[in-house]
């Protein structure tokens, strides 16, 4: 049956869109319209009505034909239709107008939408540009700004602002979008309005506007750098300002044909269907039963506990703050006041909103408190008698049921789990530093983890905007472990030739969000010197690849916070300098060392550092730590700054060809010895028997 159906009510006739969950274009849908179309040319409508059913609008094209050979109609043609039909196409939008779906409606000639709706072209966070004319009518409807805007930015706007930017002609209120858009097209059939193909109109462009494209063009070159769909999406728009409709289109087609064959966008799209696999468990079904949350409490009020207790508060859970003492409480709560307040005063939410989730927030001294809540997640220092303490008292004071969660970063979560007698209730909440901001939360499933809690946990994730990934119990789960591979790496290209910059900036031209020592730098010395005494000697490998940072704290050096570190920090503007006291220092341990520093090449400081990580993920992966490759990518793309243009470190390595990987990796072996270059048995046992990582995973899933 076709998800598109059409029905002549009186004289308007109705194409109604069926296409669960999203209503994307899928072919079917294209040809359901298309044919549609062609039907209402000759019955007896006078205008025409195309509206969706379920939970909104045309979300976009069906991003997993992509890659796939073209079917046809193809989606310019489909609209090409409704732009050309004699009778006036009308659009009712409800939910979201995206992508493909934006532009449907911008070919038809009338547009009304529910205020709550919202309309974007997020194709730019597909690595794409809009590919069926966005680029060329956006800029007839709206003006150049608002088009560059809306289209670089890949962020969806209200109705309310698509309005008053001239993308929609009316609103309506959402509950009565099905009766208001009927009579609205009723009206434009009594009135004989015309059809209006956006295409007549004219860009709307003046002569202020004639430096836009190059300001945009510099400012994505930063924002979005590295990425080549940006630099085309301004291309497109300028090519409507100086080139009629049809060669406009031509571009813009030509333009997006490139990118959806480019490695960029099979990466981007690749990232997009891992955020939403990653939330599905294997043995876990949608149905399970969850628990109800309406009440969390964090044990610390440390910076860490403070940025957790704001995700709840954001989305209007009560959260009780425990600290030992009111000092700490009181300062805890006063952090967490100022995040809110300095959010206010740079515009991002309002005074009522920080003043509302602020009261959300209360703060104890006392566990006692603590025996109605829903959830419990510790975040205090991380040593395992300092959670014995915790977890004992909790399992005393909490209600049977209560979720017990520890954010630890490194520390058993099965040992944490036996502190109390309730074990299929705990399990690992670990948030990213700043916990506020960052989006990735790894969930760690300890052996008794029960599955409601579990199920429980990934739905809350997404109730605070979070991206969830599971991780097992091993000494820093997925990221932290994988993190000390790089790390590692980065310590050892330093000693052996390379300087602080020439990383940091080999890794950022690469696309990491920030240079390695400059996160080391923000998170402070300190905070890695201490965690690392927690380790034996054994633990901590070679100590060249941790010395030159232990100097550097032991000198006082703990990084941004103390002025110096890696680099030294102006004490007002906190500019970045290079510092040659470093490079004395990392001089004198490369000699106590015996190692003779020699250069090393920018394309070999990324491939070592990126092996190192690839092969610990397989690592990760063989032992069934993380439950599929794209995981592993989550977790470093939105919790480690990886480009996510470059898929991930696992879809990397295929775009690289494992191969090529296992051969350096066995390469760096013979010159770097075996101690971290062992390559995985995963990796070697894919590259021997020629198969690709989706080839194991079926496998693994039968
Ligand atoms: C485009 O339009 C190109 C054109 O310019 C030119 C063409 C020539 N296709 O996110 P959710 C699936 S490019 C296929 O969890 P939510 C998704 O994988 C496209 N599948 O729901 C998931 O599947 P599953 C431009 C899609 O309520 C399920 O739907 N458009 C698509 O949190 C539910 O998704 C976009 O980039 C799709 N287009 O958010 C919009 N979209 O259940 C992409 C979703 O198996 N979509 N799925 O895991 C979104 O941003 C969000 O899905 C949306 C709903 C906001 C719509």
């Amino acid at each position: 049956m076709s998800p598109v159906t059409y029905e002549l009510k009186d004289d308007i006739g109705v194409i109604a869109i069926d296409n669960p969950p999203v209503n994307a274009l899928s072919q079917a849908v294209r040809k359901g319209i298309q044919d549609a179309i062609a039907t209402a040319q000759v019955d007896g409508s006078k205008v025409i009505l195309l509206q969706c059913l379920g939970r909104t609008f045309i979300a976009g094209a069906d991003i997993s034909e992509f890659g796939k050979p073209p079917l046809d109609p193809s989606l310019p043609e489909v609209l090409n239709s409704i732009e050309q039909s004699a009778k006036p196409v009308i659009c009712a939008i409800h939910g979201q107008a995206l992508g493909g779906g934006l532009e449907t409606a911008l070919a038809s000639h009338y547009r009304c939408a529910a205020r709550t709706a919202k309309v974007g072209l997020p194709e730019v966070n597909l690595g794409l540009l809009p590919g069926a004319g966005g680029t060329q009518r956006t800029p007839r409807l709206a003006s150049m700004q608002a088009s560059l805007d809306l289209i670089l930015s890949g962020k969806p706007i209200s109705a309310e602002q698509a309005h008053d930017e001239g993308l929609i002609d009316a609103l309506f209120a959402e509950d009565e979008l099905a009766d208001q858009s009927f009579a609205y097209a009723r009206k434009l059939a009594d009135e004989g309005a015309p059809a209006r193909p956006t295409r007549e109109l004219t860009v709307k462009f003046y002569e202020a506007d004639t430096e836009l494209f190059d300001i945009y063009r510099k400012t994505y070159a930063k924002k979005l750098k590295g990425q080549t769909a940006p630099q085309l999406i301004v291309d497109c728009l300028e090519a409507a300002t100086t080139k009629s409709f049809a060669e406009g289109l031509k571009i813009e087609r030509n333009a997006f044909v490139a990118c959806r064959a480019s490695e960029q966008s099979a990466a981007l799209r690749h990232i997009f269907f891992a955020e939403r696999q990653a939330a599905k468990i294997a043995d876990i079904p949608k149905d399970t039963p969850t628990r109800d949350i309406n009440s969390v409490a964090i044990i610390g009020a440390g910076l860490m506990g403070g940025g957790i207790a704001m995700n709840f508060a954001n989305a209007g859970i009560p959260v009780t703050m425990l600290e030992i003492s009111q000092e700490a409480l009181d300062k805890g709560l006063g952090n967490i006041a100022s995040i809110y307040q300095g959010m206010v005063k740079k515009g991002r939410i309002s005074a009522e909103d920080a003043h509302r989730r602020t009261s959300l927030i209360t703060g104890t001294t006392r566990f006692d408190d603590l025996g109605s809540v829903d959830l419990v997640i510790e975040a205090v220092f991380e040593s395992i008698e300092v959670k014995k303490d915790v977890f004992t008292k909790l399992d005393q004071v909490c209600k049977p049921g209560a979720i017990l969660a520890t954010n630890t970063s490194y520390l058993d979560v099965d040992e944490i789990a036996q502190f109390t007698s309730r074990p299929g209730d705990v399990l690992g909440l670990h948030f990213f530093s700043p916990a506020h901001i960052m989006q990735l939360l790894e969930i760690v499933r300890a052996q008794q983890t029960s599955k409601d809690v579990m199920a429980t946990a990934i739905e809350l994730a997404r109730k605070i905007k979070k991206v969830p990934v599971q991780a097992r119990v091993c000494y820093g789960f997925i990221g932290n472990r994988m993190l000390r591979q790089y790390q590692r790496e980065v310590q050892m290209c330093l000693i052996e030739g390379a300087s602080p910059e020439q990383i940091d900036t080999a890794m950022m031209s690469w696309g990491m969000a920030m240079g390695p020592l400059m996160v080391a730098d923000l998170a402070g010395l300190d905070i890695s010197y201490k965690a690392r005494q927690a380790l034996s000697d054994a633990q901590k490998g070679d100590p060249k690849s941790y010395r030159i940072p232990d100097v550097l704290y032991e000198m006082g050096r703990v990084g941004q916070k103390s002025g110096s570190g890696y680099y030294v920090y102006d004490p007002e503007t906190r500019q970045r300098s290079s510092d040659p006291t470093v490079i004395e220092v990392i001089e004198q341990e490369a000699s106590k060392f015996g190692v003779s520093r020699q250069p090393i090449s920018d394309a070999e400081i990324l491939n070592r550092i990126t092996l190192a990580l690839i092969n610990e993920g397989f690592k990760i992966l063989e032992e069934g730590i993380a439950q599929r490759a794209s995981d592993i990518d989550v977790v470093y793309c939105f919790g480690y700054g990886f480009p996510k243009f470059r898929g991930g470190p696992m879809f990397f390595a295929q775009t690289r060809g494992l191969d090529a990987i296992y051969a350096d990796i066995c390469r760096y072996r013979e010159t770097h010895g075996d101690m971290y270059w062992t390559p995985s048995d995963l990796l070697k046992s894919l590259v021997e028997q020629g198969q690709t990582l989706a080839d194991w995973e079926k496998g693994q899933a039968q």
